[in-house]
């Protein structure tokens, strides 16, 4: 808040300075005087030094203070690329920034109108022109190349052994189940999904896969093992975001989305590497889901891959839980559905 004060204090000084000088030159022309070019000329070469350096100072200022709010160091494989991707492009933009925007202030101020001063003609540099064409073209292409390698990488087929974990989103919710001991999940369909009865995900019983799947409150994750999201939403656009893992995947109604990525750091050690005892990993919703959006949040607890194994042993499957979706799928439904049509036609002859 600070911050934007003083900024504000800093515009209007410019702002009231300027006014001075405007008032000061129609004063100068309604006395009868000469247009004043030398002074207003002066005063405006001098702002262009003046302000950039006032801007740079303040962005010198502020960038401490944003660093102090950026996120920690990655806790993933590819968080680590995409980081020394993102300060590579950004060291590379910035000094181009500085470079071109000091040519054209130090140029206002340097070329100011001067009495008596000719303005130097060329026609065109043919050196110059593919100077300032090549240098910039190839800059862009490696920075490109080296986005897309990253992004194919990140985007792969899943290493066969990676871990699955399926998310739903929901209003509003997240919804997290592991595929069990078989590890690997049962189908499911929106038909099965049933809030009242209990089975939110919509799981097919009938697929034998589905009899040890489990639902978690809490997300575990085993650290330096490939993770594999499964993500779908329920009911509207979510997005998975799990920013300590540089991580960020849409959550889509309709159309599944995957992402697969290594965690590298237990919840543990990240504590004690930002001294926060309290700190937790999340996933947070990105899309603005509707009323409830803010509270899609969901823990993730990385731990060691013993620890892990351990957890996922101790879960206790869906269907213990709720036995009576036992053998309940899809053609259980469809039997019911008819029988529902069945009696309905029955009683609509019945009627007749
Ligand atoms: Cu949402």
């Amino acid at each position: 808040m600070s911050g934007l004060i003083i900024g504000l204090v800093a515009a209007l000084i410019l702002v009231i300075l300027f006014m001075l000088f405007r008032i000061q030159a129609l004063i100068t022309i309604a006395k009868g005087g000469d247009r004043p070019v030398g002074t207003s000329n002066k005063v405006n070469g001098a702002l262009m030094l003046i302000v950039p350096i006032v801007l740079l100072a303040l962005v010198a200022w502020y960038s401490p203070i944003a660093a102090r709010n950026f996120l920690p160091e990655a806790s993933s494989v590819h968080g680590v690329v995409t980081d020394n991707l993102f300060w590579v492009t950004i060291t590379v933009i910035s000094l181009m920034f500085l470079i071109t925007n000091a040519g054209l202030f130090w140029f206002a101020y340097k070329y100011q109108y001067k009495e008596g001063r000719q303005a130097s003609f060329f026609h065109d540099n043919t050196r110059l022109e593919v100077f300032w064409t090549i240098v910039p073209a190839v800059i862009m292409a490696l920075l490109v190349f080296f986005g897309w390698k990253a992004w194919s990488d990140i985007t792969s087929e899943p290493p066969k052994e990676a871990m699955v974990v399926e998310i739903m989103g929901k209003q509003f919710a997240w919804q997290v189940r592991y595929p069990g001991v078989d590890k690997q999940l049962g189908s499911y369909d929106f038909r099965l999904i049933d809030d009242v009865a209990g089975n939110e995900f919509g799981i097919d019983f009938e697929d034998k896969k589905a009899e040890d799947d489990f639902l978690a409150r809490e997300m575990y994750l085993p650290k330096g093992q490939p993770v594999l999201f499964k993500i779908r939403a329920r009911d509207v656009l979510h997005s998975v975001f799990a920013p300590h893992f540089r991580l960020k995947m849409d959550a889509v109604p309709g159309m599944p989305t995957q992402f697969h990525f290594v965690p590298t750091k237990t919840t543990e050690e990240m504590r004690s590497q930002l001294n926060n005892p309290q700190f937790d990993y999340e996933i947070a919703c990105t899309e603005v889901c509707g009323r409830g959006h803010f509270a899609m949040k969901f823990k993730i607890v990385v731990v060691e891959p013993e620890e892990y194994r351990k957890w996922y042993a101790e879960q206790p499957t869906f269907l213990e839980q709720n036995p009576q979706f036992k053998g309940k799928g899809l053609s259980d439904l469809r039997k019911k559905n008819l029988a529902k049509r069945n009696a309905e036609q029955m009683k609509e002859q019945a009627s007749l």
